[in-house]
């Protein structure tokens, strides 16, 4: 047997119940075969599929708080350090109540190659917890949020590991779990990044997931020798990631048709209206119900990606698909309808959001086919550039931090275009962006020793 398929058995025995972590490691392992048949005596000597498959720790802890009624209320909190070869662990922190442990580890895998494809020196972590923010006032989120990171605040540093934002942890929380932090450590440190504007935060941080995934995308379509102007995209989610996508592609001269939450999905002939879905969604934190009763051009239907009530986003005729809310929203029959309709290409805001069959049949039909890991990093590599700001005491300009990032995310389609052609898989950017971030983290654990 292979030494790839050996440790993706030996990877199912030990995560048997975990399906997403699973999907995720026989993901990256499937794609890096040719480079782990290259240097398989080394790698196995090392064991390194089996250590960057284990992570460094996985932290799991009660969070007990105090609701508006005086109920005392239980979640549980998690934290995986997965990686630090090149860096401090570095990723997101969850909030939903689907979370657990199996969903952070998929997730901290992932972040190990999208980290290292930015180009930084940051490792792969992630975090979260079952809590769930909706409808919850803004006092319960502060003692969730304050008993979360009395708990987290052993583990983490600004040297050591630099949690940050993804679903349902925005500027509200990280605001509180800074405090908190700040209060318990009695020390004012970078530990955590997505931090508002007057204690520390990065302009463009907000902005950075979505303006880098169109970055990204800009270059992949001018690459091919098209451009955004004129080009209809069909975007999902409503959140950070897919508000601030809509915008930078409008911006770009593409309309953005679509949108949806996880009640349901708003179809725009018209163009989405990004300040009034940032009106229903940043400040009134409300349904899309709200988008479409205020937007006559806009039709509004029920149903979500995880029920599969019909995710209606993908039925919708586009030159660019854009996932940005969740993991396994975009099925095999989506990418059907998708190149039915002539889609040409498809690049992941969200982490995961593309099950495999569906990414293997875009692949097979000629859509271009970008993942998260390196369509989605201009999130982190921003956060990053926090850290850096943070370290130096100072606080770049807009301009500064968006120029950095446009270089970044050009950089990475380089990257992984390159690594894709130099092991004959011309095309193929999953592979492309496996490979290239594998290989720096490699290097850096052969050179480590045995850690
Ligand atoms: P937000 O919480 O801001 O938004 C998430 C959006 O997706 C919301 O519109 C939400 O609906 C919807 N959604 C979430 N879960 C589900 C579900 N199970 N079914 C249907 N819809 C759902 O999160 P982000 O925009 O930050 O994150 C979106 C994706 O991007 C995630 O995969 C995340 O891991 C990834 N990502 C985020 C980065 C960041 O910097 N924030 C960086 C890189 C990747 P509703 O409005 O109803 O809550
Ligand atoms: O999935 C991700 O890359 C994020 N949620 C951002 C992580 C970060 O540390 O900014």
């Amino acid at each position: 047997m292979s030494y790839v398929d050996e440790v993706l058995e030996l990877v199912k025995q030990k995560n048997a119940s975990e399906p997403e972590f699973l999907q995720a490691v026989t993901e990256v392992l499937n794609s890096l075969r040719p480079v782990v048949e290259a240097n398989e005596e080394l790698y196995r000597k090392n064991a390194i599929l089996e250590r960057i498959t284990e992570p460094d720790r996985q932290i799991m802890f009660r969070v007990p708080w105090v609701d508006d009624k005086g109920q005392v209320q239980v979640n549980r909190g998690f934290r995986v350090q997965f990686n630090n070869a090149i860096g401090p662990y570095k990723g997101g922190l969850r909030l939903h109540p689907s979370v657990n442990l199996g969903i952070i580890k998929f997730l901290g895998f992932e972040q190990i190659f999208k980290n290292s494809l930015t180009s930084l020196p940051i490792g792969g972590g992630k975090g979260g917890s079952d809590f769930d923010p909706k409808g919850k006032s803004d006092r319960e989120i502060m003692a969730f949020c304050q008993s979360f990171m009395t708990e987290l605040s052993k583990y983490i540093g600004a040297d050591v590991d630099v949690p940050a934002g993804d679903i349902g942890t925005g500027a509200r929380e990280i605001g509180f779990m800074f405090g908190q932090y700040k209060k318990i450590k009695g020390t004012f440190e970078g530990v955590l990044t997505g931090k508002g504007l007057t204690y520390g935060g990065s302009l463009a941080r907000t902005e950075a997931t979505g303006y880098g995934l169109l970055y990204l995308t800009e270059e992949l379509i001018k690459c091919h020798g098209e451009s955004m102007q004129g080009k209809t995209v069909v975007v999902s989610g409503a959140g950070n990631v897919a508000i601030y996508a809509t915008q930078k592609a409008q911006q770009m001269g593409a309309k953005v048709v679509t949108c949806s939450d996880s009640t349901g999905w708003i179809y725009d002939p018209e163009g989405i209206d990004v300040a009034l879905l940032k009106e229903v969604k940043e400040v009134k934190r409300a349904r899309l119900t709200e988008y479409a009763a205020a937007r006559p051009s806009a039709e509004y239907h029920e149903g979500n990606a995880s029920e599969r009530a019909g995710n209606g986003v993908w039925q919708i005729k586009c030159d660019i698909a854009l996932p940005c809310a969740t993991q396994n929203e975009l099925l095999l029959e989506d990418a059907k309808q998708l190149v039915a309709n002539g889609c040409k290409c498809v690049c992941e805001g969200a982490n995961m959001p593309t099950t495999i069959d569906a990414t293997e049949y875009l692949q097979e039909n000629g859509v271009w086919f970008v993942g998260g890991k390196a369509a989605n990093a201009g999130g982190v590599a921003t956060s990053a550039l926090e850290m850096s700001q943070n370290s130096e005491r100072l606080s770049w300009s807009f301009e500064e931090v968006d120029a950095k990032l446009k270089g970044i995310m050009v950089n990475i389609y380089h990257n992984i275009d390159d690594a894709a052609k130099r092991y004959g898989m011309e095309g193929n950017y999953v592979a492309g962006a496996n490979i290239a971030g594998f290989e720096k983290v490699v290097n850096a654990m052969l050179a480590q020793g045995v850690c």
